[in-house]
């Protein structure tokens, strides 16, 4: 499915009929995601952060889908969905301490950067092995369903994470009890370095649901309204009983896997050109000066503002102390075991610590 035709028109029969309000919006939020990945990518190169993996070329994915939810929706993300957080009001602030890993960072340090998440946004934390996080949202969708609450959850996963145990575990318990669980699958192509056709034998990934007896929508996820409303449909679904939904949003990666990634060595330059024509912001962007409620000027002053904001953010960041030590170990145990009470001692005692305490 698409949408925003080439000429920045839109398709009559599928316009899902967003003011022009709500697509000014969705661009600003696709913009300011990635001048944020652009900065988190220049700080991580010049040693001020130590990692980051970003949505280059996957913000329409990512924030189309946040927006059709509602704020009470949970949204289950993989690691590369800040942008749809940060729809949500997350405060850049915040996600920013993150990344610095220092007092102030939600998780004070103890997690790999980029692996936030925020109960009061209903975001849940970033689970880094590939497909645990899809349980764990048939498992949310279920807790719903059978409090009887008007609740659902999105859950994005990577191409590569269809090849997990987990996913489908999930997919066959979401269909066996019909549970709110919106599966969005973001096939940006590559797996880090493999190729989406050496990950599966099928022709899509969608066609993987019909096994399950699942319903599966595949939309062109670099067109934020397509993505907008394959996502709403899926919803109403959801909300109407209808069970859990499979949507395929075909998207290209950009950028690299992660910072610490260097895509040159496995995809050609004609490769990742061809898809920077079809950039996910060049599209809605030319819909809006279609409407004429866009140009390069105010184009120009909206990234301005959004680089401003990180700058301070990570000026911010910067001058904030390091987590203290004793933070390692809070909140594991609600009774702190007894070992671990001594090795605390022994910690904040320092390597000095007289040899005696140290057996
Ligand atoms: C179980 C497991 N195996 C391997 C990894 C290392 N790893 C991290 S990301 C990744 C690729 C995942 O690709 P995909 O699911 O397509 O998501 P994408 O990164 O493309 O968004 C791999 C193999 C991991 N995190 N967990």
């Amino acid at each position: 499915m698409h949408i925003i035709r080439e000429d920045g028109s839109l398709d009559p029969r599928l316009d899902p009929g967003l003011s022009i309000d709500q697509v000014v919006a969705l661009y600003k939020a696709m913009t300011r995601t990635r001048v944020i990945d652009d900065r988190l990518q220049r700080l991580q190169r010049q040693g001020r952060i130590a990692f980051h993996v970003g949505s280059l070329g996957e913000e329409a994915a990512i924030i189309g889908s946040a927006a059709a939810l509602r704020d009470r929706d949970w949204i289950v993300p993989c690691y590369r969905e800040v942008g749809a957080l940060l729809w949500r009001g997350y405060p850049l602030q915040r996600y920013v301490d993150h990344m610095f890993g220092n007092a102030d960072d939600p998780v004070v340090g103890r997690q790999m950067p980029d692996h936030t998440f925020s109960r009061e946004h209903r975001y849940l934390c970033v689970s880094a092995p590939i497909g645990t996080q899809l349980p764990h949202a048939v498992g949310l969708g279920w807790a719903a369903k059978k409090r009887g609450l008007d609740e659902c959850v999105g859950v994005f996963f990577g191409d590569g994470a269809t090849s997990s145990n987990d996913f489908h575990a999930a997919m066959n318990f979401a269909t066996v009890y019909q549970t709110p669980t919106l599966f969005l699958c973001r096939n940006n192509g590559y797996a880090i370095s493999l190729p989406t056709d050496r990950q599966t034998a099928t022709r899509t990934l969608a066609e993987k649901a019909t096994a399950y007896n699942m319903s599966a929508l595949r939309v062109d996820g670099n067109d934020v309204l397509a993505v907008w409303r394959a996502v709403r449909e899926a919803l109403q679904r959801a909300r109407e009983g209808g069970g859990p939904t499979f949507v395929e949003l075909m998207t290209y990666r950009l950028g690299g896997h992660s910072t610490s990634d260097d895509p040159r060595i496995y995809r050609s330059k004609e490769e990742v050109e061809s898809w920077r024509r079809a950039d996910p912001l060049v599209r809605v962007r030319k819909h809006l000066e279609q409407r004429d409620v866009w140009d390069d000027d105010i184009d120009a002053d909206w990234r301005s503002a959004c680089e401003a904001e990180v700058k301070d953010c990570v000026r911010r960041a910067e001058e904030k102390p390091a987590p203290e030590l004793r933070e390692m170990f809070t909140d594991v145990y609600k009774d702190q075991p007894p070992h671990l009470a001594e090795q605390e001692s022994r910690c904040l005692a320092g390597p000095r610590a007289p040899e005696e305490d140290q057996d």
